[in-house]
């Protein structure tokens, strides 16, 4: 089995990797969604189908030594960054082999060989932690970069606006990622929010900043790559604005019978998926055969997946206590 790291490098210039990897995300996200509800994992879960593109278009352009800091909608981007099916899917039925030994759950996906800090289910909490990263790479003087992904309505909260104040002041290789898929939990964005293009929010802060068609894995990586050439210079940080679309309900149990007539048809048109497909076929890469035969591999990558995890065991009782410090020690 390869490792995270073997996973991380497998998609370097390799663009059908890309779309293989895609087709991997959608697919465990399938079924993830059917075995919450056929209750055969517990607590919630916060699907990502939509934002493939943009989960791949960070993965190849970021080196393994760079961090993220991600939210509890990041099962894709552990994914495109190297976490094996198996370790995911492990951890969300909390099982003993999962990524953070099955403590964690959906929202707490990690894994430092690849650069995933892990991820947090405070809205904002993964900001202050990116800049602490870059703030860190910077007295190293180390020539890595961190990411804070997070969405839309996260730009409305403290942590938004305090880790984008120190960064530019103190020009941090840091790049803030807005994963603007239009809706805050049960909320279209021109509900909570008074402008619907939320970059021009780094304005306040003299930050350089941008807008990026998250639906097309290309643009996301060109986009990000300036950003992130920047921010190596030691030029400071950018504030990037992805443009995607929640194709899911908020978590599991959410329908989004809210959602604007036809909204969700037009976005379809746009689906990262999609998108890719038809660049790839244009360049020679992919066919109808093709794309069934990469289809059914990925229903087969994440069913074995599944049928590993389900036999595997879950934590004991001590391991509630593993990895917990106090002031001075190590408790467990
Ligand atoms: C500090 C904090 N406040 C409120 C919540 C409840 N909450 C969970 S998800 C969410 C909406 C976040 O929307 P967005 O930032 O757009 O991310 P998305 O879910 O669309 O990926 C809220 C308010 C929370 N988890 N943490
Ligand atoms: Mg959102």
């Amino acid at each position: 089995m390869s490792t995270s790291l073997e996973r991380r490098t497998a998609l370097k210039d390799n663009e059908l990797a890309w779309y293989e990897r895609m087709l991997e995300i959608r697919e465990f996200e399938r079924r993830t969604n059917e075995l919450f509800a056929a209750g055969e994992i517990r607590g919630t879960t916060h699907l990502c189908v939509g934002e493939e593109a943009l989960n791949l278009g960070l993965a190849t352009v970021l080196n393994p030594d760079d961090v993220i800091a991600a939210t509890y909608r990041s099962h894709g981007i552990a994914l495109a960054f190297g976490i094996s099916t198996h370790s995911v899917m492990a951890e969300i039925m909390g099982k003993s082999t999962g990524c953070a030994g099955g403590i964690g759950g959906s929202m707490h996906m990690c894994d430092s060989s690849v650069g995933v800090l892990p991820t947090s289910a405070i809205i904002g909490g993964g900001m202050p932690v990116a800049t602490g990263a870059a703030l860190a790479f910077q007295i190293q003087k180390k020539k890595n970069v961190a990411i804070a992904y997070f969405g839309d309505a996260a730009t409305n909260i403290g942590a938004f606006h305090e880790s984008m104040n120190l960064a530019a002041i103190w020009k941090l290789p840091v790049i803030f990622v807005i994963n603007n898929n239009v809706y805050g939990e049960y909320t279209r964005i021109d509900l909570s929010t008074p402008i619907e293009d939320l970059h021009i929010r780094a304005e306040s802060y003299a930050m350089p900043h941008t807008q990026v068609d998250g639906m097309d894995v290309y643009a996301v990586q060109k986009t990000m790559q300036e950003a992130i050439d920047r921010a190596r210079r030691g030029d400071g940080p950018t504030l990037v604005e992805a443009k995607t679309y929640r194709f899911s309900g908020h978590s599991r149990a959410d329908q989004a019978l809210y959602r604007p007539e036809g909204e969700l048809e037009h976005w379809s048109k746009r689906d990262p998926i999609l998108v890719t497909e038809q660049a790839l076929t244009k360049k020679g890469l992919l066919d109808d055969a093709k794309i069934a035969q990469l289809k059914e591999a990925a229903v087969a990558t994440v069913e074995a997946a599944i049928v590993q995890a389900k036999s595997d065991p879950e934590p004991t009782l001590k391991d509630m206590f593993s990895n917990i410090y106090t002031s001075a020690k190590k408790v467990g």
